[in-house]
């Protein structure tokens, strides 16, 4: 137990109270306890009762919660109160014009408990008849909930996948569960994740969703039912649980995988034929249902072939799934080269030998090793690769060569910096020794749009480079990245036959699905590269992937996906060309 987490246990506490409308005097020492916790320096958890009565603003009643909690992890107090306020009004006091007073009232009036609630009632102009309201103030309300949604934490892939795989597996193991599938945005590969959504069947729905909903981990049940469940997690995540009987499961995958928008032209789709689609399965005009054990059967009732998860956006898939012209995206298992990775001569924890090993395990059958160069703003100055040290770097990467010939192809490449005003940190003659060259930017990413796409410009016209690295530079969750002028790129990038990367890394996952699909649709080729800098991070190449199938990417758009020899001709002809120059 921390100060910090002390100090919003007090904060928790004393706005339960209000909302449950205590003595304003009870409530201020809640407020003040947790004021002056978060700068206290010493660990209150080591005090003892005596010790903690000589701090300011500590009484008895505190004194004795702070060691109950420190002891037990619980209070039976919070409890109690937990019991008699929902403890999702407290959501309601981040919401502009909200206080614990408007949110007793919703409360007490109206049922009101969570936010989804309050604006359902905001929408329906539920708020301003109460007393003290009105429509300026509903509006108001009303806003500040959109606002406060578009702000919401979204998380990561990999964090939000690690966390959606363990609940999988405590859940799947609970007796009479048949069936457990991750859905959401997160099967889609959207590039964050807002929150998780786990679809079962189960014998007994009730008592997995008490085990759901019962967990050490959660904070705040938001809602309960036989069928769904929602709850946040202490940790902040939220989780959705959704069962249905197994019969029905396939339906209820397809449902709550989403997206929205995907799911709304499906159901105008099968309306048209005289269906109506649901969660549950469809019903035909003369009222029977079809169920739908298994998603496929969901796109089979409608005459549609199977539409991969990560396509299902609304952007055209249902409209080409139909006249049978959905493309056959990439998958992970058609990536035979990792074109992008960092050994321990610049920033990458490992050497050589070991990205090999690990490359041929894994399955790849050609690796480009592209370490930074000079000015890529790594910590270590050690960690960058200058001119001098290439021979030696040369003669290693020729060893290892020869040690993996016949299992693991090995190009020598280099990761080259696009510098501020468009040049490069090492000279074109010093470039033509490598077997493939990346350019990117890692500086001075804000320069205005003008400058910053000439700069990429000048790059992607150069005939020594190969490869643009993740051409935006966006950090996600976050940033967007560069003001690049995308058609532009894109043009100049098709025309002088430059590939564009999707960086694997899932925080950059750069190019992103929109426009690396535009891309692909202007002639660019493109290339799914992991940019690992520790062994591990090689198997971001799902990510990757990932995006690459929600750009509709085939194994003709990535270079790749191809076959080695299509991408060592490649490289050669390139090679001839920058050379003839
Ligand atoms: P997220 O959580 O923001 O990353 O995105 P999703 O796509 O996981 O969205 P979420 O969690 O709000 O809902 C999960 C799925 O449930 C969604 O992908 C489709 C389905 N769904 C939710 N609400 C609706 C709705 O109003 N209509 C339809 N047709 N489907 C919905
Ligand atoms: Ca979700």
């Amino acid at each position: 137990m921390s100060n910090q987490e002390l100090s919003q246990l007090f904060n928790r506490i004393a706005n339960l109270m209000e909302i449950k409308g205590e003595n304003r005097f009870k409530i201020l020492a809640y407020q003040r306890a947790s004021d002056s916790i978060k700068t206290m320096t010493e660990d209150l958890a080591k005090l003892s009762q005596e010790d903690l009565l000589q701090l300011p603003g500590i009484g008895q009643a505190l004194a004795e919660k702070i060691v109950e909690f420190s002891q037990t992890g619980r209070l039976k107090f919070l409890t109690k109160l937990e019991e008699e306020v929902p403890p999702t009004l407290i959501d309601l006091l981040n919401v502009p014009d909200v206080g614990p007073k408007k949110a007793a009232l919703f409360w007490k009036s109206l049922g009101i408990t969570t936010l989804e609630q309050l604006e359902a009632a905001a929408k329906s102009g539920k708020l301003r008849d109460l007393p003290g309201l009105g429509e300026k103030s509903e509006s108001r309300i009303l806003t500040g909930l959109q606002a406060q949604q578009y702000n919401r934490k979204r998380y990561p892939i990999p964090e939000a996948e690690g966390i959606a795989q363990d609940w999988k597996e405590r859940i799947s193991k609970q007796k009479g569960v048949t069936r457990l599938e991750l859905a959401g945005s997160l099967r889609r590969m959207r590039q964050t994740i807002g929150d998780l959504d786990l679809v079962g069947s189960a014998d007994d729905q009730a008592a997995v969703m008490e085990f759901f909903t019962s967990q050490p981990e959660v904070a705040d049940i938001l809602s309960r039912g036989d069928w769904k469940s929602s709850v946040r997690l202490k940790s902040g995540i939220q989780i959705q649980l959704w069962l249905q009987p197994k019969e029905k499961f396939g339906s209820l995958l397809q449902f709550v995988t989403g997206s929205k928008d995907h799911n709304v032209r499906l159901r105008e789709f099968a309306l048209k034929r005289g269906l109506s689609l649901s969660e549950r399965g469809f019903v035909t005009k003369d009222l029977k249902e079809i169920l739908c054990a298994e998603e496929e059967l969901v796109y089979t009732a409608l005459g549609l072939p199977f539409i991969p998860p990560e396509m299902r956006e609304d952007r055209g898939e249902i409209e080409a799934a139909a006249k049978n012209s959905l493309p056959h995206v990439i998958g992970i298992s058609d990536i035979n080269s990792d074109l992008h990775l960092h050994s321990n001569w610049s920033d990458g924890k490992n050497s050589l030998e070991d990205i090999a090993e690990a490359a041929l395990e894994s399955g790849l059958k050609l690796i480009a090793l592209t370490d930074h160069t000079i000015s890529a703003p790594t910590s270590d100055p050690d960690d960058r690769l200058a001119v001098e040290q290439i021979p030696a770097r040369n003669s290693s990467i020729r060893k290892i060569q020869t040690q993996m010939a016949g299992k693991l192809i090995i190009l020598n490449g280099i990761e080259v910096d696009i510098l501020p005003d468009g040049r490069l940190d090492f000279p074109d003659e010093a470039l033509a020794q490598f077997d493939l060259v990346i350019a990117s930017i890692h500086l001075e990413m804000n320069q205005p749009a003008d400058q910053i796409t000439q700069r990429l410009l000048s790059a992607i016209r150069n005939p020594f480079i190969d490869i643009i690295g993740h051409p935006s530079c966006r950090e996600l969750p976050n940033s967007n990245g560069a003001d690049l002028d995308w058609e532009v790129i894109f043009n100049a990038a098709g025309e002088n036959g430059t590939i564009l990367e999707i960086n694997s890394n899932p925080l950059h996952l750069d190019l992103d699905d929109i426009r690396a699909r535009r891309a692909a649709e202007s002639g660019v080729l493109l290339a799914v590269n992991s940019d690992a800098h520790t062994l591990q991070a090689m198997g971001n190449l799902k990510y990757g992937v990932g995006t690459a199938r929600r750009a509709w990417l085939t194994r003709e758009h990535v270079i790749n996906a191809r076959k080695t020899e299509e991408l060592i001709n490649w490289l050669k002809r390139r090679k001839a060309t920058a050379r003839g120059r």
